[in-house]
This record gives C-alpha cells, structure tokens and sequence, in this order.
C-alpha cells in the first residue's frame, strides 16, 4: 500500500519536467533552477541515452539536482534507476513496461515513495495499478524526438478510453507536448503533462515553463 494521496499526486502531474545532461545545452543546475522560477511542480531526472553520465558523476548530478528540487518543495523523481534512487533517498522513481513491477519496487522503497509507471495500453495500465502505481504516464501522445526507442504516436486515444472506463488514477501524458497542443493532453483527462524538449531547450526556460501554467 502506498501512502501518497492521489489528490497530491495530481497536483504534482501539472507540469512534470524531465531531464538530464543530455537534454541540456547549459549546466542542468541552471536549467532545472530556471524550470523551479518557471513553475514546475515536479521532477524527473532521466540520465539516458549517449553520453549519459555514469557511476559518480552520475550520482554527482543526481545530488544537485535533487537538492535544488527540495530547497523549492518540488518532489524529484528518479528514471528506472532503483538503486540510484535508493542511494539517494529519491522522492520516486518512474519505470517503463521492461522494468521491475511496481509491487517489486514498492517492497524495495516503501509506501512513502512514488512509484510510476509507462503504461501504453489498456491491460497495461490495469495491471500496473494492480501493481499499486501512484500514477501512470501515457505516451507518446504526439511525435517526440527525444526519445529514439518510443512506442507509436497514440495521440490521446488512451487517456480518454482509461477515463471513460472508469479508471481515476492520476495520469500524465508524455512525448511532443507543447504550449499549443497540451490543453488536448488536459481535456482527454490527464492531470498533468510531462514536458522534456519544449522546456529544457528553450530560448528561455523560465518563461516557456511558465507559459504551460
Ligand atoms: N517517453 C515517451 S515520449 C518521451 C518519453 C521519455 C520523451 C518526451 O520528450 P519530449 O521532448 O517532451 O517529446
Ligand atoms: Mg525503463
């Protein structure tokens, strides 16, 4: 069982941003520092892809980043790496479909920790909230380029058909989202959207996280 209410996490969902090194054309410190202005209500840290940092300056990054989300109350979450997570006493932690269930994980970080989950179907979604998820993310909603192995563009098919059915579970969309296109994301039923590329490789990053509020 897991102790976060959803109604917090839903309120976290507004406007999740992702990123790590890779995603940056300036220190992830500053970029992050100008999201928090901005107004960004949660964090990922998501160190992937070529080039991504390893062992400590890996855990390095983690550790600044993590202290700038806590210094602003902004929970920070840890990509697929339980014991990077763990290491650090990280608020949460996101996992894809090929990962570690979410019950496996919950046993490892207690119910205090957020634990969620990439659900692109139906059936994936059920099990993950069997597996006691504290939200799911559903994507790619609209073509990314930031994530070279994504599944297919689904558009926002998925949130609504999980809302008609029933299912209440705080939701957030991911891949492609823009100012212009994230209100579709809200109207399906998401609580929030999840934001990698509009944000962080912005002219400015404080006034384009701003403007998703
Ligand atoms: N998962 C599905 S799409 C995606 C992830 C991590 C990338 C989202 O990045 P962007 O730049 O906001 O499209
Ligand atoms: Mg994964």
């Amino acid at each position: 069982m897991s102790s976060i209410h959803s109604e917090t996490m839903r309120k976290h969902l507004k406007l999740y941003f992702i990123m790590g090194s890779i995603n940056c054309q300036r220190h992830p410190v500053n970029v992050l520092s100008e999201a928090i202005a901005g107004g960004i209500t949660l964090f990922q840290y998501r160190e992937k892809g070529p080039g991504a940092l390893m062992g400590q300056a890996n855990l390095d990054l983690a550790k600044q980043l993590q202290k700038l989300c806590r210094e602003h109350h902004i929970p920070f979450i840890v990509n697929d790496d339980i014991s990077l997570a763990m290491a650090i006493g990280a608020d949460g932690v996101h996992v894809g479909q090929d990962d570690e269930s979410a019950s496996v994980i919950r046993k490892k970080l207690g119910a205090h920790t957020i634990v969620g989950v990439s659900a692109h179907t139906f059936a994936e979604a059920q099990q993950a909230i069997q597996d006691g998820a504290n939200y799911l993310g559903i994507g790619p909603i609209y073509p990314t380029q930031s994530k070279p192995d994504a599944k297919e563009v689904q558009g926002t098919g998925l949130i609504q058909e999980l809302r008609t059915k029933g299912i209440d579970i705080p939701l957030v969309g991911i891949g492609g989202i823009t100012v212009d296109n994230a209100a579709a994301v809200i109207k399906a039923g998401a609580d929030g959207i999840s934001v990698i590329s509009a944000i962080a490789n912005a002219a400015s990053v404080r006034d384009a996280a701003a403007s998703f509020i």
